[in-house]
């Protein structure tokens, strides 16, 4: 809630931008489709978080973003948020500018000036947070994003969010293993949702992906982890396969 109330007085001070061209690079999608039988790899950007405080204040946006690259990972994850996890819009803007992959504008979104910022700020994907949003307001940001050409991740915690993201007919859905009130992180959070998958949707586990061990736990039942912490702190993004 603390955070709403801030990307409320954000959003308000955003201006209202006219939307271009999605940046063009093969969509996360498309290289799922194309890796079946492989764990996908999204990695993230992230100097600071509300649980842990610093990860890596002044690390190289650019230096960590092309290794992430060069470890041929699917998608980057950048986080802009700039009160409670340090990021920034210009971090995204140089990542997009810089790699050939698609990128995921990692913040919370509250309001179409967010995603228009996102599309011209070179991101492919946004995403949208099920706890945060109505089921209209989501279903609005949603439609908008798309029709711009964007990929939408849809975030959710439990089942009935994962009822709403499924009846918004959400291609991409994460979920995620860190509690929202608590902070903990439980990568069981995911392994209770398999039975709910549907499938012609692609799940994403995300979060507390801490090593090879945790990867391994999701490899059977997700197409991909989000990997932000273990990252930031040895950057090493070679995270396990599934064969
Ligand atoms: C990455 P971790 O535990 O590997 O650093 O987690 C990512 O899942 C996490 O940053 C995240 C997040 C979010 C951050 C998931 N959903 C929503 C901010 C907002």
């Amino acid at each position: 809630e603390k955070i709403l109330a801030e990307k409320v007085l954000e959003v308000a001070q955003m201006p209202l931008e006219i939307p271009g061209q999605v940046r063009k690079v093969k969509g996360f999608i498309e290289r799922l489709r194309e890796n079946p039988q492989q764990l996908q790899v999204i990695a993230e950007v992230k100097r600071a978080s509300p649980s842990l405080g610093a990860i890596n204040l002044d690390v190289d946006v650019l230096a960590q973003a092309k290794s992430y690259e060069t470890a041929g990972v699917s998608a980057i994850s950048v986080l802009t948020d700039p009160v409670f996890f340090k990021g920034a819009i210009d971090d995204l803007r140089l990542v997009a500018k810089n790699v050939d992959v698609p990128v995921l504008n990692k913040d919370f979104i509250i309001d179409k000036k967010q995603i228009t910022r996102a599309v011209n700020s070179g991101a492919t994907i946004v995403l949208l947070i099920v706890a945060c949003l109505a089921e209209k307001d989501l279903q609005d940001l949603y439609d908008y994003a798309t029709s711009l050409g964007l990929e939408v991740l849809v975030e959710v915690h439990n089942a009935e969010e994962l009822a709403i993201a499924h009846r918004i007919n959400a291609e991409l859905i994460g979920v995620n293993n860190r509690n929202l009130k608590t902070f903990e992180v439980d990568i069981q959070n995911s392994l209770d949702l398999v039975p709910l998958q549907e499938k012609e949707r692609f799940y994403i586990s995300e979060s507390g992906i801490k090593s090879p061990v945790e990867a391994e736990k999701v490899a059977q039942d997700f197409r991909a982890v989000l990997v932000g912490e273990a990252l930031m702190k040895d950057g090493n993004p070679t995270i396990a396969a599934r064969n």
